[in-house]
């Protein structure tokens, strides 16, 4: 027999009392700290996330884990681990037994908080933009794990689309063939992150958050696969990034990570931080308004569907 050793995924006190009486609560993710923001601007960032979701009558639930446990909301000095710790992992689905079993420390990415959240009884997600199919995907078959777990996850998901670094018809190419719903807030295109629109089209458009909730019973009331809702929120278009120092930056870093060779894990974090450079930070302003849109919108969405 196997000993039942401390479990596996934990919930703040915190987060546990959320649970326990209904409070609505909005799942987080770390990767978006560790990996994908700037320091020391990163730190400030995932405490001002967190007071978002506070003002707005909601709880916060950092996911990350730490020293093999999967942790379901985090103190402050815990934030301050994820921003600051040199050589912390980032950690997708797949990671999670591994860095339990060998008690390791890693951030989150959307794959794993989506399926931490899910577990813990966490419906509704913000983060800046969905992983998704990369350029280059018919030779090096580079897809997100993002687009797996939200196929067999019942999550709802505000994200300013999915990251522009990627193919993004063919990223909405995968979502449709997985099943995965996805509904425009107050927009008939699928955002473009950085920009407030990617001129791809989409077929539903939703107005209020009541809106989002009212789809989430459609999934529950349906039933079949746990399939994820994303509710695609685009940037203002006066926060967007200039759409031309978009696009021609875009084009040196994906020629840079071409001639360095970087791949894998590594290309999505090597693609935004030559983003941040390359536009004297403007990127990082409309990366940071399309997060803070989504998280204010979750903390309103996490409140309907709480009833
Ligand atoms: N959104 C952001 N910044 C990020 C990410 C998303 O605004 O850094 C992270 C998310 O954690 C997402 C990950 O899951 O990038 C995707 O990485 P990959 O392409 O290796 O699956
Ligand atoms: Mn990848």
């Amino acid at each position: 027999m196997h000993s039942t050793a401390a479990p596996v995924l934990q919930p703040s006190d915190e987060v546990a009392a959320a649970l326990a009486d209904g409070t609505p609560i909005v799942a987080l993710e770390s990767t978006i700290i560790s990996h994908g923001l700037p320091q020391p601007r990163n730190l400030e960032v995932a405490k001002e996330l967190e007071e978002v979701v506070r003002t707005a009558g909601a709880v916060p639930a950092t996911i990350a884990v730490l020293d093999g446990v999967a942790r379901i909301g985090l103190n402050e000095a815990e934030l301050v681990r994820i921003a600051t710790e040199p050589g912390l992992r980032k950690l997708g689905q797949r990671d999670l037994p591994m860095a339990s079993a060998l008690k390791a420390s890693g951030a989150t990415t959307v794959s794993a908080t989506s399926f931490l959240a899910a577990r813990a009884g966490i419906r509704v997600f913000a983060t800046g933009g969905l992983g998704g199919v990369h350029r280059g995907w018919t030779v090096e078959q580079d897809e997100s794990a993002d687009l797996d777990t939200l196929a067999r996850t019942r999550i709802t998901i505000v994200c300013a689309g999915v990251k522009s670094i990627l193919d993004v018809p063919a990223t909405l190419q995968r979502l449709e063939t997985r099943g995965v719903s996805i509904a425009g807030y107050r927009t008939d295109t699928f955002p473009g992150f950085y920009l407030n629109t990617s001129g791809e089209s989409i077929d539903w458009r939703i107005e209020t958050p009541e809106d989002a909730a009212a789809i989430m019973r459609g999934q529950d009331a349906f039933g079949g696969p746990e399939t994820a809702l994303i509710v695609a929120n685009p940037v203002p278009v006066d926060r967007q990034l200039d759409p031309g120092l978009h696009d021609r930056v875009l084009g040196e870093a994906l020629a840079a990570a071409d001639r360095e060779g970087v791949t894998g894990q590594a290309i999505t974090p090597f693609l935004l931080d030559y983003l941040v450079r390359g536009t004297d930070g403007a990127s990082l302003e409309a990366n940071l308004a399309a997060v803070r849109g989504n998280v204010a919108l979750a903390a309103e969405i996490a409140l309907a569907w709480a009833g």
